[in-house]
């Protein structure tokens, strides 16, 4: 008896982004460069399979800059860093690269900006994750006002009311309720500044609007990431939201929920920003191994972004 037929359709863009990318090679040349052990401060991207893979060329992760050794290079991760943590590396007198993307470095370079322009800064974002603790960082303690959802919108009470307001984001967050945030955000302060260029990165739109097209065109949907990934476990809302309700977060292939998608025809698959193309095609391998599988892509933007590697890196 042949194998059913299975038709699995792949977002694009999805995957890895360019400051993914390039903190994955500042790692690797770093080693090259350097040799072993790399220290690294918190892992570099919130994937496991890329964490392991770096572990087993010499990378070593560690939470804090009091857990890496005398004289080895220690590396910041993507998120970005509060401004504590360089100050210290320089005080220690350590060697830091600073792996943390252009992207969130420009939200960083706001908020300075706005503290000088003696504005109030509110960042949208969830609290606890690495980018927001580094963002908050960039001023001194109890600057910066975080709102998480439309509740806390609502709520928000200025420090000082006379002060002109502006608000900042995370990179990843779901474009749709953020919207919904600053809309309530402005309703009650008209004047409120927002970014010149959105916060919400490219890669984190392009990836939510690709799973957008697709959702509704699936019995079941797969985001190929990690739980503590931000921009992935955001895949896995907007795909519920845009109409799959069969929708689950996998680390790789040993994670699919077979019961769950055996009455599937056709399955959605995605992967987060920090997710490597080779986690995608192990999950086709899985299918192709109890299905007659076909692959179709379902383009909905193309990407070109890419960022230079630090100075010291570069050849
Ligand atoms: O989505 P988050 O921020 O949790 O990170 P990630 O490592 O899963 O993906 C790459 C995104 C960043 C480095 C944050 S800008
Ligand atoms: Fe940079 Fe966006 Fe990727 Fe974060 S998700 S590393 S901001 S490109």
């Amino acid at each position: 008896m042949s194998a059913p037929d299975l038709k699995l359709l792949l977002a694009a863009p999805r995957g890895f982004c360019a400051g993914v990318d390039r903190a994955i090679q500042i790692v690797e040349r770093t080693l090259e460069k350097y040799g072993a052990p790399v220290y690294v401060r918190h892992e570099i991207v919130h994937n496991r399979y890329v964490v392991e893979n770096l572990e087993k060329k010499g990378a070593v992760f560690v939470d804090e800059l009091s857990d890496v050794p005398k004289d080895v290079p220690v590396i910041f991760s993507a998120h970005g860093v509060a401004k504590a943590v360089p100050q210290e590396a320089e005080r220690r007198n350590m060697f830091y690269i600073d792996a943390t993307c252009p992207l969130v470095s420009k939200v960083h370079r706001e908020a300075e900006r706005h503290e000088k322009d003696g504005m109030e800064i509110v960042l949208i974002g969830h609290r606890g994750h690495p980018e927001v603790i580094g963002t908050m960082g960039q001023l001194e303690d109890g600057r910066i006002s975080l709102v998480e959802t439309v509740e806390d919108a609502k709520e928000f009470q200025p420090q000082n009311p006379t002060a002109k307001l502006a608000y900042l984001t995370q990179t990843t967050l779901s474009v749709d309720e953020t919207r919904d945030i600053v809309e309530t955000l402005r309703s009650r302060f008209p004047d409120i500044a927002s970014p010149k260029k959105e916060d919400i990165c490219y890669a984190t739109t392009n990836r939510q609007a690709a799973v957008k097209q697709l959702a509704s065109h699936c019995d079941g949907m797969l985001v190929i990431g990690a739980p503590n990934s931000s921009n992935s476990m955001r895949l896995v809302e907007v795909a519920k939201k845009s109409g799959c309700q069969n929708v689950s977060l996998v680390q790789r292939a040993s994670d699919i929920p077979w019961e769950k998608l055996q009455n599937c025809k056709n399955i959605g698959i995605t992967a987060g920003a920090s997710a490597p193309e080779t986690l995608v095609e192990e999950v086709v391998d899985a299918f192709s191994a109890h299905y007659t599988v076909s692959v179709e892509e379902v383009v909905t933007s193309e990407e070109h972004v890419t960022f230079k590697l630090p100075r010291v890196l570069e050849n």
